[in-house]
């Protein structure tokens, strides 16, 4: 947690990886310093590269970002605490697993393995898409009532229906992390998140697929400036 809170003075914003970025991760990781806090690295990458691959590129940056896995945990207990070994073995800060699989034999088993393995551990609380409607964004308090029996202090939590981090903020109040995608490709725009209350606004494709990332950051790290003056 004091990592996450420390990096994120430099700036509100963690850059998704899904895929290959244009310029290599590797050069983006080498070039974004100044102007990226958190890295989420998702499964097609974990999948195409492999446990060991990930492991070495995070390793000479561990200083410079802290690193999340987007595993979105969503199994028994059992299963997420295999996956939370391997998610710590590769040397990831964080983990996000998704919250509707409730608490006994789930979401309290990966709560007290991310504990012990000192994995700080984010829920997803609502989700971006506009099926995400249907079901999961309607159970949204129940998800925080869990949440707040068991502690948690970190939720993912969509830009472009920020009323739901709107709810996260008054239910769990000032000292939870609330990191939030949909920003840019999926329709929010830059600010948008941190306006409602999250601390942190995930940008993937707008980024990573960017001919010159470097550009679209300094962009929007601008924007931010502005947003945090007000
Ligand atoms: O749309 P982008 O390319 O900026 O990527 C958004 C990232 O955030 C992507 O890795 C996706 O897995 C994650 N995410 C959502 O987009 C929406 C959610 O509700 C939760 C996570």
């Amino acid at each position: 947690l004091n990592k996450i809170l420390t990096k994120g003075e430099k700036s509100p914003l963690i850059v998704a990886i899904d895929v290959e970025p244009k310029i290599g991760l590797k050069n983006l990781l080498s070039e974004a310093k100044e102007f990226v806090s958190g890295i989420k690295i998702g499964l097609p990458y974990l999948l195409t590269h492999g446990m060991m691959y990930v492991k070495e590129m995070i390793k000479p940056f561990i200083d410079d970002y802290f690193f999340i896995a987007d595993l979105k945990l969503a199994d028994i207990g059992f299963v997420c605490k295999l996956l939370l070994e391997k998610t710590h073995l590769m040397g990831f800060d964080a983990v996000i697993s998704h919250g509707f699989i409730g608490l006994q034999d789930a979401l309290a088993e990966i709560k007290k393995k991310t504990d012990e393995l000192g994995l700080f551990l984010f829920i997803v609380a609502a989700m971006s898409h506009r099926g995400a409607e249907d079901i999961l964004n309607k159970n949204i308090m129940k998800i925080l009532e869990i949440s707040k029996i068991l502690g948690i202090e970190g939720f993912v939590a969509p830009a472009t229906m920020p009323n739901y981090i709107k709810v996260i903020r008054k239910e769990l109040g000032d000292r939870v992390i609330i990191i939030s995608p949909g920003v840019s490709t999926q329709g929010a725009s830059v600010g948008d998140a941190l306006k409602a209350g999250a601390n942190f606004e995930i940008i993937g494709r707008k980024i990573i697929l960017s001919e010159n990332p470097l550009e679209s950051l300094r962009k929007i790290n601008e924007l931010y400036k502005d947003v945090r003056k007000r």
